[in-house]
């Protein structure tokens, strides 16, 4: 257990810690010289059942109050310090509401200098001090009347101290290793170290670390916890890490050691967050804050996600999680995982506001405000893990990125959490999806109204394109997901392709009688052999009807795969392209390569020509273009069938560019 000081500046909680501990934790000579403590101090004591106690105690001015954040973040019990001549005073109350701010809900009060003031004077500080903690989870506090110069009263608060340790619960935060880092400094001969508290998980010497949110690597050389040389460090301890392989300068007060896979960082959070009493008229949208998570401190701005908090202030609750859901938006990036505490000071440093618990490190820029994203917040506020898991999926048509859900989470084993559920899983091109099967199914079934809708629209089409379905029906889902959607669908045959084109079975498109009278007549002007076939133009003119019908007729053709269209205007038969085809790989077989002067000689074209139909080619995928250079793709030149394959892809790509030929 880790127990940390709280109270007003010169109460006398160094002077405390050093009657229970032996230790004087004010080693600095500024703090000699000013007989205040500016520093985290630390201390250790030895308990009966074997284990270690831990101090951190923390300075009292006002002007150190980022020092005292910083130290009291991690600690389990608060040991809150009111001297019986002042009573409470401004950071008695600061002190105690950041504490209860970061989940702090176990303590006792040192009722100190008791020697200094008479009975009915106690009695009144306790009254203070009752009327303080009083609706809080720490108002059940005992209170010890102690003179720690003298020891008067210490052996009652020691007992109690002791076996409140002993009667804690082990620490069982699992996930990830992660320590806060509350100082770093280089050892002669050892290098770098890091002291801090450790979050969750548990860590060994040899393994290897990465310090957030910076992303640099190390590897842990050796570990004290709780003040002791050990081979392990786990939640719930304070320990000292040699790190090998890092510049002191690397690391320092606000970092996290954390194990590679927990690495995080993030300048924009969402959570839930307390307002002290008075604290809703200092605090709008776009406010100016101080943020202090973890032993880090960061500027930033807050925006409320629900209502401003005028609508809230008449109604501040006492305890936190039943607040605001906020935004945290960070001038630097910090590391930051679900469920971590942190407290928020105004502008000026000079007062602290709220304070709260994150709920999703990785949150949005925009669409903060929606009712989709709501539901993911109030997900992730649905207890352990697993529950929010089943929650998000079930919330989520385009499913939940697992790996993300991981590390915000800091969940080791994500998928044993859904072992049991309903669920799809994708993995591919590194990336871990789950959709839930019933949003599947949904998903599927868009697909299928989708097409329906458009087959009705546009009767004469043969269907669409996989990149225009997605626009119809799918804008957001990932790339990933939508292919292994559409696989579904079509290995199901709830959709068939034909070509590029998509579409319901049993659609089909058959020209109109005219227009395959008119096309019998152009399609025989197309020459199986001809590699320099009539323009549209010609076409027209020879048939002796329009420009743009012949157009028409024959983008369908192509879309059936009857033809091929090169370029805009300048459609080929199957077998010339071919032809063409063979001309190209047999270059490749001779050269290495596909050169646009020696295509135009195998072929007989002119060069303008000949480079078209090699951007041609490129497009299709047949060939791939390397500066002036074409090389037939691997893949392509083993099948000689295959161009006939690739060819009917050519007017899913006709829309973009051809490259300028060099
Ligand atoms: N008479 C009397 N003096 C005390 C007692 N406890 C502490 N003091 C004195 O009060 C002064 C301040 O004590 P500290 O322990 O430094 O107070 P602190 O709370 O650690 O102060 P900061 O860390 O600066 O906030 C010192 O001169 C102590 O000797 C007590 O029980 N009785
Ligand atoms: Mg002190």
């Amino acid at each position: 257990m880790i127990i940390g000081t709280a109270g007003h500046v010169d109460h006398g909680k160094t002077t405390l810690v050093r009657a229970l501990t032996g230790v004087d934790t004010d080693r600095l000579p500024e703090e000699k010289a000013r007989g205040i403590s500016i520093a985290l101090g630390y201390a250790y004591c030895p308990l009966p059942d074997g284990t270690t106690l831990g101090y951190v105690d923390v300075p009292g001015h006002e002007r150190f109050l980022p020092t005292m954040v910083s130290g009291a973040t991690g600690i389990d019990f608060a040991l809150l310090v009111v001297a019986a001549d002042d009573g409470v005073m401004p950071q008695t109350r600061e002190h105690l509401d950041i504490m209860r701010l970061l989940g702090v809900h176990r303590g006792a009060v040192a009722l100190t200098k008791i020697d200094a003031v008479d009975g009915a004077r106690r009695a009144a500080v306790r009254g203070e001090i009752a009327a303080l903690a009083a609706g809080t989870a720490l108002h059940d506090m005992p209170v010890f009347d102690v003179c720690a110069p003298t020891g008067a009263g210490l052996a009652p608060l020691r007992e109690h101290l002791e076996r409140a340790a002993m009667a804690a619960a082990r620490p069982t935060r699992g996930g990830h290793f992660r320590l806060a880092v509350d100082r770093s400094f280089t050892l002669g001969g050892i290098g770098t170290v890091v002291t801090g508290t450790v979050h969750s998980g548990q860590l060994a010497v040899g393994d290897a670390v990465v310090v957030a949110p910076a992303g640099l690597a190390s590897r842990v050389r050796s570990i004290h916890a709780q003040d002791r040389p050990s081979s392990v460090a786990a939640a719930g301890q304070r320990c000292a890490l040699n790190l090998a392989g890092l510049a002191r300068d690397a690391v320092g007060r606000g970092d996290w050691i954390v194990a590679p896979a927990a690495q995080i960082a993030t300048t924009r959070i969402d959570a839930r967050c307390t307002l002290l009493p008075g604290a809703g008229r200092l605090l709008r949208s776009g406010s100016a804050v101080h943020v202090h998570l973890g032993a880090a401190h960061v500027l930033g701005r807050i925006a409320f996600i629900d209502a401003e908090p005028a609508a809230t202030v008449g109604a501040v609750p006492r305890e936190p999680d039943a607040g605001n859901l906020v935004q945290l938006i960070l001038q630097q990036a910090i590391g930051a995982w679900q469920g971590d505490r942190f407290i928020v000071r105004d502008a000026a440093g000079a007062r602290t506001l709220a304070g709260g618990r994150v709920l999703d490190p990785f949150a949005p820029a925009r669409n903060r405000r929606t009712g989709e994203r709501r539901a993911v917040l109030a997900a992730l506020e649905a207890g352990e893990p697993a529950t929010q898991l089943a929650r998000l999926l079930a919330h989520a048509p385009g499913g939940l990125d697992l790996r993300r859900f991981a590390l915000a989470s800091n969940v080791l084993d994500v998928h044993g959490l859904l072992a049991e559920r309903e669920v799809r899983r994708i993995r591919t091109g590194g990336e871990d999806h789950a959709v839930a099967q019933a949003q599947w199914q949904a998903l599927l079934d868009a697909a299928q109204r989708s097409l329906q809708g458009f087959h009705r629209d546009q009767p004469d089409e043969p269907g669409v394109d996989r990149t225009r379905l997605k626009r119809m029906a799918f804008g957001g889902l990932s790339p990933v997901l939508y292919a292994a959607l559409l696989d579904d669908a079509l290995a199901s045959g709830r959709v068939r392709a034909a070509g590029p084109w998509l579409h319901l079975p049993g659609h089909r498109v058959a020209p109109s009688g005219e227009e395959q009278a008119l096309l019998q007549r152009v399609l025989s002007r197309l020459a199986p052999g001809d590699f320099d076939p009539p323009w549209v133009r010609e076409l027209a003119a020879q048939a002796g009807t329009g420009e743009s019908l012949v157009r028409a007729a024959l983008l369908r053709a192509a879309q059936r795969g009857e033809v091929y269209q090169v370029v805009r205007d300048l459609f080929y038969h199957p077998q010339a392209i071919d032809e063409l085809a063979l001309r190209a790989r047999q270059l490749q077989a001779k050269e290495g390569e596909v050169r646009a002067a020696a295509f135009r000689d195998i072929t007989g074209l002119g060069r303008k020509r000949a480079i078209q139909v090699l951007e041609f080619f490129d497009r299709i995928g047949f060939l791939r273009r390397i500066q002036d250079r074409h090389l037939v793709r691997a893949d392509t030149a083993l099948d000689p069938g295959a161009i006939a394959g690739l060819g009917r892809s050519i007017t899913r790509v006709q829309g973009s560019a051809p490259g300028s030929h060099g």
